[in-house]
């Protein structure tokens, strides 16, 4: 398993789960001084990533982007795939699109959270999973193309009503064919919907491609109650290779939370 952390680029996001918000250059430089493997980005549009810049940074310090995030299509401009709107549908999609293939010029997986939306009243369940499906079906072939997976993320009640649980959603994933797509397990989310996080992990594992590594209260590993041996038990169970990518607040600061989240990523990673 590698490690990461999260780099948030979006102004609007101010309050939300990112640990660096000083840009790229500064979190590169704190990624690779702390001894983390990776940075995830989450930018406000894909034209907003210069991939020639960013591939200088990787270099620079040895570090891989681990993900792209595709929220700031939300964040920024309330933009999502089950609105009632076809203009704006097709907005989110295109905003979804570009980022797959500008994170894939960077070896990085884009992100399906925010931006998924939800079923809104008035709206049939069946209408608003059917729209989450073509868009679904349109990014794992964008994916294929730019030589990645492509992230779906469940999110907890409070975020969505697509898919709470990763087994739903992996199911639903395996229903739609979709071969490009994997989940991304968040243990934020987990820990709010799952009955075990070790259970659900195991059962999704055939579609498990990313995990986000927070604690109970959204916290670094360790400063929340979320208990973490039998998760990381239920990961090497199922051979996961992929990142622990610290999508967390940045508390009690972000030099903190990224300090925390490394150690902890060690002592769990590799017990003795
Ligand atoms: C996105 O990765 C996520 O987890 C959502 O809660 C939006 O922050
Ligand atoms: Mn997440």
């Amino acid at each position: 398993m590698k490690s990461a952390i999260t780099v948030s680029l979006v102004p609007q996001a101010k309050g939300g789960p990112f640990v660096f918000w000083d840009g790229l250059d500064a979190a590169f430089k704190s990624a690779q001084n702390l001894g983390f493997n990776a940075v995830e980005i989450f930018p406000p549009a894909a034209d907003a990533l210069d991939a020639a810049q960013i591939r200088g940074l990787m270099d620079k310090h040895q570090l891989a982007v681990a993900a792209v995030g595709t929220g700031g299509g939300w964040v920024a401009h309330q933009w999502h795939l089950c609105h009632p709107e076809p203009e704006i549908r097709s907005q989110a999609r295109s905003f979804v699109r570009a980022m797959i293939r500008r994170a894939g010029e960077l070896g990085a997986p884009a992100i399906l959270g925010s931006m998924q939306g939800r079923v809104l009243p008035g709206i049939e369940r069946e209408q608003a999973l059917e729209w989450l499906r073509e868009a679904l079906s349109e990014f794992d072939a964008e994916a294929s193309q730019a030589g990645q997976v492509f992230l779906y993320e469940p999110l907890n009640r409070y975020e969505t009503n697509l898919f709470n649980r990763s087994p739903d959603a992996a199911a639903f994933l395996d229903a739609a064919g979709l071969p490009n797509t994997r989940i991304l397990a968040d243990l934020f989310h987990m820990n709010i919907e799952e009955a075990s996080i070790p259970d659900a992990l195991k059962a999704s594992a055939h579609r498990l491609g990313h995990v986000h590594f927070a604690d109970s209260n959204r916290q670094a590993v360790g400063f929340g109650h979320t208990h973490m041996p039998p998760i990381l038990d239920a990961l090497r169970s199922v051979n996961y290779s992929g990142f622990l990518s610290a999508e967390i607040l940045p508390l009690p600061d972000s030099e903190t939370a990224a300090r925390q989240t490394l150690a902890a990523f060690r002592a769990l990673v590799n017990p003795r």
